[in-house]
C-alpha cells in the first residue's frame, strides 16, 4: 500500500512552565533521538524539520486569578499559533505535521492555529485529564490543565477576562471535540463535560465498550463520514504508567500501547489527519529505562499516525532477494 502522505512535517515546542516539573522541555530532543526519522525514511516519506520554536519566558510575571505565568504562556502561544501556520502553509493541506511538546500549554497554540488554517476541524483530545479547567476551577494553576478554557467558544462566560489573551479568540465548540482516556477529572471539568452534553470515553467507557468501539464512535460523532481535518491531541499519560512512566502526573489504570497505537492507526486511515500534538514526555523523570519506555511509546505512536503498521511496512526502495 502507497503512504497516506507525501511529507512529514515535525516542529518542536519546548515549553515547560505549564506544569511544575523541569524535564519536559526536552520532550522533542528525546523523541527525534528515538529512531523516528528511520521510520520515516523506511516509508519514502520525505520528512521536513522545522525545529524547535524558541520558548520565552516574560518577566515578571504573577499569577493571575491563580493561573501561572499568564504572560509567558499567552506570548508563547500566539507564538506557536504563528509558528503552525507557517508550517502548516507552507507544507501542503494533503500532508501531516507532528507538533513535539513541550507540555500540554503548547495546544493552546497549536489548536488555535491549525483553526485559522482549516476553519472546520475537529479535535480528538486523549488523555488521562480533559484540560479543560477555568483558571477558576484549576486546583494547580497549572496551565497545561486548562489549554481548552481559552479555545472553546461554550467556555467563554466561565474565564475571567486577561487582556494577556485577547488575540487569543476561542476557536472551537464543544460538539466538535471528543476526548478519550480520562481518569482525572476535576469536579469543575466534570460539571462542564455534563453540562454541555460533550463526547468524552473515560478509562470506565473503554473498558465497557473496548476501544474498537469507542474509537468509532469518537469519530462518528465529531466526523461523520470523515469530511473534517482532524487535530489530534496526544498526551502521553493517556497511557497506562507501565509504557508512559515519565509524565509530570502519571494516572494508573490507563490506556494500554496497544489501545494507544490503534487510536491513532484508525485515526491514521480516516485519511483525515493534519495536525497530531505529542505532549508531556518528560525524559528527566524516572530512571533511564523508564524514560526510553515512554519515548518509545511516543515514536510508536508518531509513526502509527503517519501510517506505520504493526504488521510491518515494505520500505519504498525494498527489492526482494531473488536466487541467482
Ligand atoms: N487536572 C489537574 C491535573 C492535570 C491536568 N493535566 C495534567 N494534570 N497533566 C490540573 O492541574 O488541572
Ligand atoms: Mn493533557
Ligand atoms: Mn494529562
Amino acid at each position: 500500500r502507497e503512504p497516506l502522505y507525501k511529507q512529514v512535517g515535525i516542529i518542536g515546542f519546548p515549553t515547560n512552565l505549564g506544569q511544575p516539573n523541569s524535564g519536559v522541555q526536552m520532550g522533542p530532543r528525546a523523541i527525534r533521538r528515538s529512531g523516528l526519522f528511520e521510520s520515516i525514511e523506511a516509508m519514502g516519506i520525505e520528512l521536513v524539520d522545522y525545529g524547535d520554536m524558541r520558548v520565552t519566558e516574560v518577566f515578571p510575571d504573577p499569577p493571575k486569578f491563580g493561573l501561572r505565568h499568564p504572560r509567558t504562556h499567552a506570548e508563547n502561544a500566539m507564538n506557536i499559533s504563528q509558528s503552525l501556520q507557517v508550517a502548516l502553509n507552507h507544507q501542503g493541506k494533503e500532508n501531516i505535521l507532528f507538533c513535539i511538546g513541550g507540555d500540554h500549554s503548547v495546544s493552546l497554540g497549536t489548536v488555535h492555529g491549525h483553526a485559522q488554517v482549516n476553519k472546520d476541524m475537529v479535535l480528538l483530545w486523549i488523555d488521562a485529564h480533559a484540560d479543560c479547567n477555568t483558571c477558576l476551577t484549576s486546583g494547580s494553576g497549572n496551565v497545561h490543565g486548562m489549554p481548552l478554557s481559552f479555545l472553546i467558544n461554550e467556555l467563554q462566560e466561565f474565564v475571567p477576562r486577561m487582556e494577556e489573551f485577547d488575540e487569543l479568540r476561542p476557536c472551537i465548540s464543544f460538539k466538535d471535540i471528543a476526548f478519550i482516556g480520562l481518569r482525572d477529572i476535576d469536579p469543575g471539568e466534570r460539571y462542564l463535560l455534563e453540562k454541555f452534553g460533550v463526547t468524552y470515553y473515560g478509562m470506565q467507557e473503554v473498558d465497557h465498550l473496548g476501544i474498537q468501539e469507542v474509537v468509532r464512535r469518537s469519530l462518528q460523532e465529531v466526523n461523520p463520514g470523515f469530511k473534517r481535518p482532524i487535530h489530534l491531541s496526544f498526551d502521553i499519560d493517556s497511557l497506562d504508567p507501565g509504557f508512559a512512566k515519565c509524565t509530570g502526573t502519571p494516572v494508573p489504570a490507563g490506556l494500554t500501547l496497544r489501545e494507544g497505537l490503534y487510536i491513532a492507526e484508525e485515526v491514521h486511515r480516516t485519511g483525515c489527519l493534519k495536525v497530531v500534538d505529542l505532549v508531556e514526555v518528560n525524559p528527566d523523570l524516572g530512571d533511564p529505562a523508564q524514560s526510553e519506555v515512554t519515548v518509545n511509546a511516543a515514536k510508536e505512536v508518531i509513526r502509527a499516525c503517519f501510517g506505520w503498521q504493526r504488521a510491518g511496512i515494505v520500505p519504498s526502495n525494498y527489492q526482494i532477494p531473488m536466487p541467482a
